[in-house]
C-alpha cells in the first residue's frame, strides 16, 4: 500500500515528534517542518495529502501559509487542519476563512487527532478519485467527438464535421466580404482501381489523395471526405486566379503521384467541380452546384476542373 504523506508544521520539535508518534503507521508517513519557509518548500516538492498547521510560527503565521497554499492551483486541494492553542471564535473563523478544513486544539487528544486526520485523508482520496474520473470522462468525450467527426480511413474530417462547422466559415467570409469556395473532388474511374488492384490498394489511393488535398487547404478552410471516393473542401479568402492555380497543382500532384503496387504504378486522376458560395442559397443547394460542375467536367473529359459560373 502506498503511504500517504502528512506534513506537520510546528515550531516545537517536541510537538512534531508527538504527532509523528501518534500518527505514523503502515498508511501514514509524517513529514515535519518547523517554520513557514521550509513548510512551503515541502508542500511544493512533496504535495502532501494533508497538512497539520500551527498558527504561530517563527517566521510567519499559519494563516498566511494556509492562504499561499490555497491560492496555488497545484496545492489548493490539500486539506489543512489547524493545530492550535488559540481556540477563540475569531481565530477559528479566520482559519476557516483562509481555507482550513478543520482545527484541532492543543494540547490534543491522540484519538481525536487520528480520527480527524483519517477522516480528512479519506475525504481527499474520494475527491481525488472523483477528479480523476472526471478528467477521464472529459478525455473520453473529446476522443468520442474526434472519432465522430473523423473519417477512419483517411484521417480527414467527415461530412458531419463539415456540415456542423461550415456556418462559421460562411459567417467569416460574409463579415470580411471575402469569397468562399466549395470544391468537390472525385477520383476518376476509382472502381477500376479497386477491380484491378484490389480494395486494399484502393484504400491506399484514397489515403494519399486525402493527404494531398489536406496539404493544400489545411490553412485556408475545411477539407473532408464527403463519401466514397469524393472529397469536399471549403476554402475562404482566396481569389479565383490563385484558387485555379492551387487546384491545378492538386490535380497534377495526384496525377503524378507514385501509387506503387508490386512494382506497378497505379495511375489516378481527379475531376473537380468548383462553385463560389451563393449566400442566397442554403448549404445543400451550394453543394449541388459544385457537384453539377464536377459532373459537367466529367462529361467533357475527366482529369480536370470546372468553375461553375
Ligand atoms: P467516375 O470516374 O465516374 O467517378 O467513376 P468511379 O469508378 O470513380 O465512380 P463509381 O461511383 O462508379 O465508383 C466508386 C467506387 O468507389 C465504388 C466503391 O466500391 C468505391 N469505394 C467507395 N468507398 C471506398 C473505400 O472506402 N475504399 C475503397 N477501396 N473503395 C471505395
Ligand atoms: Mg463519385
Ligand atoms: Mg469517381
Amino acid at each position: 500500500m502506498i503511504k500517504e504523506n502528512v506534513l506537520v508544521v510546528d515550531d516545537s520539535i517536541l510537538i512534531c515528534e508527538i504527532v509523528e508518534k501518534k500518527l505514523a503507521s503502515n498508511n501514514i508517513n509524517v513529514i515535519k517542518a518547523h517554520d513557514g519557509k521550509s513548510a512551503l518548500k515541502i508542500v511544493k516538492e512533496v504535495k502532501p495529502n494533508l497538512i497539520l498547521l500551527d498558527l504561530l510560527l517563527p517566521d510567519t503565521d499559519g494563516y498566511s501559509i494556509c492562504e499561499k497554499i490555497k491560492n496555488t492551483p497545484s496545492t489548493s486541494d490539500i486539506p489543512i487542519i489547524f493545530l492550535t492553542s488559540q481556540v477563540d471564535k475569531n481565530s477559528i473563523v479566520k482559519a476557516f476563512n483562509v481555507g482550513a478544513i478543520d482545527y484541532i486544539s492543543k494540547p490534543f487528544n491522540a484519538i481525536e487527532l487520528n480520527v480527524r486526520v483519517k477522516a480528512h485523508l479519506e475525504n481527499k482520496r474520494t475527491k481525488d478519485a472523483l477528479k480523476q474520473a472526471n478528467i477521464e470522462l472529459e478525455n473520453a468525450l473529446i476522443e468520442n467527438r474526434r472519432l465522430a467527426y473523423t473519417d477512419r480511413l483517411t484521417g480527414l474530417y467527415n461530412r458531419y464535421y463539415f456540415l456542423e462547422h461550415i456556418n462559421k466559415l460562411i459567417e467569416k467570409s460574409k463579415l470580411n466580404n471575402l469569397p468562399l469556395w466549395f470544391i468537390l473532388f472525385d477520383i476518376d474511374d476509382f472502381k477500376k482501381i479497386n477491380d484491378t488492384y484490389g480494395h486494399y490498394q484502393g484504400d491506399c489511393v484514397l489515403k494519399n489523395v486525402a493527404s494531398i488535398i489536406e496539404k493544400y487547404f489545411s490553412h485556408t478552410g475545411i477539407s473532408c471526405r464527403w463519401g466514397g471516393e469524393e472529397f469536399i473542401s471549403s476554402v475562404y479568402g482566396i481569389n479565383e486566379e490563385d484558387l485555379e492555380i492551387t487546384i491545378q497543382n492538386i490535380c497534377n500532384e495526384v496525377a503524378n503521384y507514385n501509387f506503387k503496387y508490386n512494382d506497378i504504378n497505379i495511375h489516378c486522376t481527379l475531376t473537380v467541380g468548383i462553385s463560389k458560395f451563393d449566400y442566397s442559397l442554403n448549404i445543400d443547394e451550394n453543394i449541388i452546384i459544385s457537384d453539377k460542375a464536377m459532373y459537367y467536367r466529367k462529361r467533357n473529359g475527366k482529369n480536370g476542373y470546372y468553375f461553375s459560373k
